[in-house]
């Protein structure tokens, strides 16, 4: 539900980074937030507990440039990943365009993932949406471990319509962009059909 206003030529959507606790979705944004030349970017806004948690959100506005004469802004935001954040987490979903799901890769959070991909499916549901058809893009984060289950059984796992997938360092910044172009290049396909 992308907001274009046909006056002042603007069109902005909301992309969500989406997984369990702990699986980098901050880390993300904070990795886009430092590449982004100051010219495009506003502040990152973060609500975090005092241990650096998502409590609320973390929110960051990009500007994607001109398109057919539009001047297009992305929102990203992330959902706190706990369990018990759920009625923030389907607040956040609200209006959403696009959805990144980022899994961690470690063998222990592969429950948890599954878990996070369930809820997403659901709370979009909830509030009229289909996973199926909505802009989405999987990333699996934290490579870097050694912990770190295959590729192949990520993707047995947890792979929901041969969305685009992509192997991930969010610490290093390894796939951060890959992942956000991919989304954002079917959301503005879609908005394009409009
Ligand atoms: N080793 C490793 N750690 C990561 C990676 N991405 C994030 N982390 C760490 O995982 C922890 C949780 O990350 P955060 O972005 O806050 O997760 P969120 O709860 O999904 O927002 C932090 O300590 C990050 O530094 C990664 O690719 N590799
Ligand atoms: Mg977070």
């Amino acid at each position: 539900m992308s907001l274009i206003n046909y006056s002042s030529k603007e069109i902005t959507c909301k992309i969500v980074y989406y997984g369990c606790g702990r699986c980098g979705k901050t880390t993300n944004l904070q990795y886009i937030y430092t590449k982004i030349p100051e010219a495009k970017k506003s502040s990152m806004v973060s609500l975090a507990t005092e241990k650096d948690r998502t409590l609320f959100f973390d929110f960051l506005p990009l500007d994607l440039g001109d398109i057919a004469g539009y001047k297009t802004r992305v929102q990203l935001y992330t959902v706190p990943g706990q369990v018990f954040y759920n009625s923030t987490r389907k607040l956040v979903l609200q209006g959403a365009d696009g959805v990144v799901f980022v899994a961690d890769s470690q063998e222990a959070r592969m429950e948890a993932n599954i878990e996070a991909l369930k809820n997403l499916e659901k709370n979009l549901r909830e509030q009229g949406y289909d996973l199926k058809s909505m802009p989405y893009a999987v990333q699996f984060n934290k490579r870097d471990l050694p912990t770190a289950v295959s590729v192949e059984e990520m993707y047995r796992l947890l792979n929901y319509k041969e969305e685009p997938t992509f192997e991930a360092v969010a610490t290093k910044g390894t796939g951060v962009f890959e992942t956000l172009k991919a989304v954002a290049k079917v959301v503005l396909m879609e908005l394009k059909k409009k």
